[in-house]
């Protein structure tokens, strides 16, 4: 049976466990599970993961979740050339401070301009207040800034000369406030510069076509139907009003 992931490129991690997967030729299967059809709360994912997000992956009776968990799993299963995830102590340590720090920095802020910018709109049928949109923004700002200061520094990638998942995964979560329409970009030369360079790295054409669903956001959720998508409610109050 072949690997199978798990994946809807809305979402940043599965585009980065995607774009890992297509640039080191691992062959996989594309299970493709719509998040805003509420496919990850189905009985059949539940026994892919029982933590019902994506991205997932099954290799035989090997049920794995968390993107950089899968990405870690592919590197050592696939021996993916050294620069994703370099042997050298102080480079892997540097990956490693990224991969440990985004989550609840530009992971979180990123995601929320996107639902306050675009998915609570649609499904609440109101406009976020203004003061909640101005904090997030700050808060986004912050984790843009430490991206550019701290992890980018003068280098060309985070860990050095090469592109590394570190880079992998902050790309994809940089682009997420982007799909709703806020240019993260202007203004900023040298996350501008980074981001051609991780491009280039990755190749135009596979971060192009990975990026579509995110980039088109602004359409495709406009066409949605708000009423087949109210099962957000309850986590859209909880996390975000
Ligand atoms: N820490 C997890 C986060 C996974 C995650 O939050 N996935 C989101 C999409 S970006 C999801 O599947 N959400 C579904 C839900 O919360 O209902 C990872 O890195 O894989």
């Amino acid at each position: 049976m072949a690997l199978e992931l798990y994946l809807d490129l809305f979402s940043q991690p599965c585009r980065s466990v995607y774009i890992f997967a297509k640039k080191n030729n691992i062959p996989f299967e594309f299970k493709k599970l719509s998040l805003l059809d509420g496919e990850q709360y189905g009985e059949e994912f539940g026994k892919i993961s029982l933590i019902r997000k994506v991205p997932a992956l099954r290799d035989g009776d090997f049920c794995l979740a968390e993107s950089i968990a899968i990405l870690l799993y592919l590197a050592e299963k696939f021996k993916t050339p050294d620069f994703w995830y370099p042997a050298d102590l102080r480079q892997r340590a540097r990956i490693n401070e990224f991969l440990s720090w985004q989550h609840m920095a530009i992971r979180l802020h990123g995601s929320k301009m996107f639902w306050l910018r675009l998915l609570i709109p649609k499904v609440l049928g109101v406009d976020v207040p203004q003061d909640k949109l101005d904090a997030a923004l700050d808060d986004l700002n912050g984790s843009l800034k430490l991206i550019e200061e701290k992890f980018i520094q003068d280098r060309p990638f985070i860990a050095g000369d090469h592109m590394s998942l570190a880079d992998l995964v902050a790309i994809v979560e940089v682009m997420q406030p982007v799909g709703s329409s806020l240019d993260v970009f202007e203004g900023r030369p040298k996350l501008s510069a980074w981001r051609d360079r991780v491009q280039a790295a990755i190749g135009k054409e596979l971060f192009d076509n990975v990026h579509q669903t995110i980039l088109g956001a602004q359409e495709s959720v406009k066409l949605m139907d708000a009423s087949k998508m109210q099962f957000f409610k309850p986590k859209i109050l909880k996390l975000f009003m």
